[in-house]
C-alpha cells in the first residue's frame, strides 16, 4: 500500500512565509511580529508570582520580598491566579453552554431552530426526570433547556450529568469534596476565595480549581454539546477537505469563527439559501464558500462537512489570502487583531455577540429570536462584497487535505457496533474497543486537544504526537485546534492508516476509520469524558487504569486549564508542552504534579520537549497496561 503524503510544518510555514509578504506589502501588523515585540515575556507573570488583586499592591515576589503587603507568600499568589485562570475558563465555557440552553429554549416545529434528534433529548429527558409521555417533543425540549439554565443557578445539590459517570469516580468527587455544584457558584466561589483577603492555602485553591473544572466538563461544556447535537444533530462520519486551500478563487469566500453553532449553523444554512447563490452569480462569483476557523469550523464540519480553513494561528492568514470576504465570529479565541487586519483588504469583519465587541468591526447583533434574518443579512454583505475584491492580492495556498471527521461518541460506537454486530444495546458499546485494548492490538488512547501557541512551533507538536502515537498503535482522539492540525496535514484521511502501527492499521482497515478520530470543539471534550466513563464500565477498569491519557502540547487559554483541570479530575493523566504559570511556587506546582494523584488518581506532566513528551505518554499507557497485567 502506497504510504500517505502528509503535508508537512514546512510546506504550511513555506505558505504562511508568502502570505506574511502580503502583510508587509498593505502594512499589516501580525502575530508573528508581535510575538517579537512581546519577547521577552514578563517573568514574574511566567512564574505566576504577581499578585494584583488589591490596590495595595502589584506585590511581586522575589528573594528579597517573599510576601506580598499583605503578608501573601508565593505559594497562595501562585495558587490564586492559578484558580482565576480556571474560573475564566469555566465560565467561557460554561456561558457558551448557557446559551444553548436559551437556543434550545427557543426551538420551534417552524422556527429558526428545530429539534433534529429528537432521541436524545428523550434519553437527557429520562435522565433527568421530565415526564415525556404523551407530550409535545418542544414542550420536552423547553422543559429540559430550562432544568439545564438552572443548573447554572440551583441553591442545593451537584450537576446532574454527574450521574454519567462511573460510581467510582462520583465517590471520589464526594470524597474530596470538589462535586461541582451550580456552575456559576463555582466560578463565583472561585473569584470569592481569591478576593483579598480570603484563601491563600494552596491545597484549597487548587481543590475549587478542580471544582470549578468539573463544573465546566460535566455541566456547562456537557450541554453545550448535548443540545447542540439535540438542535443540529448529532455528528456523524462526513468527508471534507482541511486548510487555507479550501477557500475557492471564484466564489465569495465567508469565513466562521468561535464557538458556538448557533451562528454558524444559520450562516450555512443561507449560504445554501437559492435567493443568495444567484446574488453571488450576479455579481461575477461562481457561488458562496463557507469554511470555518477555530471551534466553530469543528462543529460546522463535523455536521455537515463544512471545509475546514484552519485552526487558531491560522486566523490571520484567512484574511491575509486576500479572498476572504467576509469573516464572521461569535465568541472566544478571536483576535482583536483581525479589525485593524481586514481593513488593509476588502474584508468584512464582522462581530455579533454582546460577549465579544472588538473595535473595527462591524456588529450585527445575532440573538436566536431573530437568527434567520440576521444571518441572511450577514451572507448577503459577504455576496456584495466580492465585487471589491482586490485581485492582485489574491493569494490561495495550494494546500488542502480530505478528512473524515464526525466521530461523536455515538458515532464511534456505531462504527465499533458495524464490525462486531454485537447490538448489545441499542445505542452501542465500546467493547470491541476494550478488547483490542486487552488484547494489545491496540495499545491504547491518547486524546489530544487545544490550541496553538506560539511558544510552540504551530501544528508541529500536534503532528507530531499523533505521528508518533498511531505509529506505536496507539489510537488517537482529537478535538479543537488539535483536530484541525491533524486534518491540515492529512492524518484524518482515511488512507493515514498506512502510517500506523500493525495493530491500529488492522482496526482501521476494519472498522473503516481514520487513524485519528475528530470528536468535534473544546466543549466537546465532555463527549471524550462520556467515552472514558463508557469504556471503564465496559471494562470494569476504574478510569485511573485505563491505559489512556490527555495531552494538549500547544495550549494557550483559560478554557484549556479548565478543561485540564476536568479531565484530571475524572482521573486521566494529562500531558501539556506549555507551562501554566506555576512554576514560581514549589507547592502548587508539585501538587499539579503529582500531589493531586493521591485526591483524583491522575495529574499533570509538563515537558516542553515534544519527543520527550510523546515517550512518556508510551510509557504511561505501557505502564498503565502492566498494572493491568494486559
Ligand atoms: O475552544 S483549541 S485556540 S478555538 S481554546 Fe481556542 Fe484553543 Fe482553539 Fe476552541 Ni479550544
Ligand atoms: Fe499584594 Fe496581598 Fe494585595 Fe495581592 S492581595 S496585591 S499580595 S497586598
Amino acid at each position: 500500500m502506497e504510504i500517505k503524503k502528509l503535508t508537512t510544518v514546512e510546506e504550511m510555514e513555506a505558505a504562511t512565509a508568502k502570505l506574511l509578504e502580503t502583510a508587509e506589502k498593505v502594512g499589516a501588523d501580525t502575530w508573528q511580529q508581535r510575538v517579537k515585540n512581546q519577547t521577552p515575556h514578563c517573568g514574574f507573570g511566567e512564574k505566576g508570582t504577581c499578585c494584583r488583586i488589591c490596590t495595595m499592591g502589584p506585590c511581586r515576589i522575589t528573594p528579597k520580598a517573599p510576601k506580598g503587603i499583605c503578608g501573601c507568600d508565593v505559594h497562595g499568589i501562585v495558587g490564586r491566579n492559578y484558580l482565576r485562570f480556571t474560573a475564566g475558563g469555566a465560565s467561557a465555557h460554561s456561558d457558551h453552554g448557557r446559551e444553548i440552553c436559551h437556543t434550545l429554549y427557543q426551538t420551534r416545529a417552524d422556527g429558526n431552530y428545530t429539534i433534529k434528534d429528537p432521541e436524545k433529548l428523550l434519553k437527557i429527558a429520562g435522565e433527568w426526570g421530565i415526564e415525556t409521555e404523551g407530550r409535545d417533543i418542544y414542550d420536552i425540549a423547553h422543559e429540559v433547556a430550562l432544568t439545564g439554565l438552572n443548573e447554572y443557578g440551583k441553591p442545593f445539590g451537584t450537576q446532574r450529568f454527574l450521574s454519567r459517570a462511573p460510581e467510582e469516580r462520583r465517590k471520589v468527587w464526594e470524597r474530596e469534596e470538589i462535586a461541582p455544584r451550580a456552575i456559576d457558584r463555582e466560578v463565583s466561589t472561585a473569584m470569592h476565595m481569591t478576593h483579598m483577603g480570603c484563601s491563600s492555602e494552596p491545597n484549597a485553591l487548587i481543590r475549587q480549581a478542580l471544582r470549578s473544572g468539573l463544573s465546566d466538563g460535566w455541566g456547562g461544556s456537557m450541554m453545550g454539546t448535548e443540545f447542540s447535537d439535540v438542535m443540529f444533530g448529532t455528528p456523524r462520519p462526513v468527508d471534507t477537505e482541511a486548510n487555507l486551500g479550501v477557500m475557492e478563487k471564484d466564489m465569495v469566500n465567508i469565513i466562521v469563527h468561535g464557538h458556538d453553532p448557533s451562528l454558524s449553523e444559520m450562516i450555512v444554512f443561507y449560504a445554501n439559501d437559492p435567493e443568495m447563490i444567484a446574488l453571488a452569480k450576479e455579481q461575477g462569483a461562481k457561488g458562496i464558500n463557507v469554511a470555518g476557523v477555530c471551534c466553530t469550523s469543528n462543529e460546522v464540519a463535523m455536521r455537515h462537512g463544512i471545509p475546514m480553513a484552519g485552526n487558531f494561528l491560522q486566523q490571520e492568514n484567512v484574511v491575509l489570502t486576500g479572498a476572504c470576504e467576509l469573516i464572521v465570529v461569535d465568541v472566544q479565541c478571536i483576535f482583536p487583531a483581525l479589525g485593524p487586519l481586514s481593513k488593509c483588504f476588502h474584508t468584512k469583519f464582522v462581530t455579533t455577540s454582546k460577549i465579544a465587541q472588538m473595535p473595527d468591526s462591524e456588529f450585527m447583533h445575532f440573538t436566536a429570536e431573530t437568527a434567520g434574518e440576521n444571518a441572511k443579512a450577514i451572507v448577503r454583505e459577504a455576496v456584495l462584497n466580492f465585487k471589491n475584491r482586490r485581485p492582485e492580492l489574491v493569494n490561495i495556498p495550494n494546500l488542502k487535505q480530505k478528512a473524515t471527521v464526525g466521530y461523536s461518541l455515538e458515532a464511534i460506537k456505531k462504527c465499533l457496533d458495524g464490525v462486531t454486530n454485537s447490538h448489545v444495546d441499542a445505542l452501542g458499546t465500546t467493547k470491541p474497543l476494550v478488547d483490542c485494548i486487552r488484547s494489545g492490538v491496540l495499545r491504547g488512547a491518547v486524546a489530544m486537544v487545544g490550541c496553538n501557541n506560539p511558544k510552540v512551533r504551530p501544528d508541529y507538536a500536534h503532528i507530531e504526537l499523533m505521528k508518533k502515537l498511531i505509529k506505536h498503535d496507539i489510537i488517537v482522539v482529537l478535538s479543537g485546534c488539535s483536530a484541525q492540525a491533524a486534518a491540515k496535514a492529512g492524518l484524518m484521511d482515511k488512507a493515514a492508516r498506512t502510517l500506523c502501527g500493525e495493530g491500529l492499521k488492522r482496526v482501521c482497515e476494519l472498522v473503516d476509520i481514520p487513524p485519528v478520530l475528530h470528536m468535534g470543539s473544546c466543549v466537546d471534550i465532555s463527549r471524550m469524558m462520556l467515552l472514558a466513563s463508557d469504556i471503564s464500565c465496559d471494562s470494569g477498569w476504574d478510569i485511573p487504569q485505563i491505559p489512556l491519557v490527555g495531552c494538549a502540547p500547544e495550549w494557550m487559554s483559560e478554557k484549556a486549564v479548565s478543561i485540564g483541570n476536568y479531565v484530571v479530575a475524572t482521573g486521566i493523566d494529562t500531558y501539556l508542552g506549555v507551562d501554566p504559570y506555576v512554576k514560581g511556587s514549589d507547592q502548587v506546582d508539585g501538587l499539579l504534579k503529582g500531589g493531586l494523584r493521591e485526591w483524583v488518581g491522575a495529574n499533570f506532566v509538563v515537558e516542553y520537549d515534544i519527543e520527550k513528551l510523546g515517550d512518556m505518554m508510551i510509557q504511561a499507557i505501557e505502564d498503565k497496561r502492566a498494572a493491568l497485567g494486559i
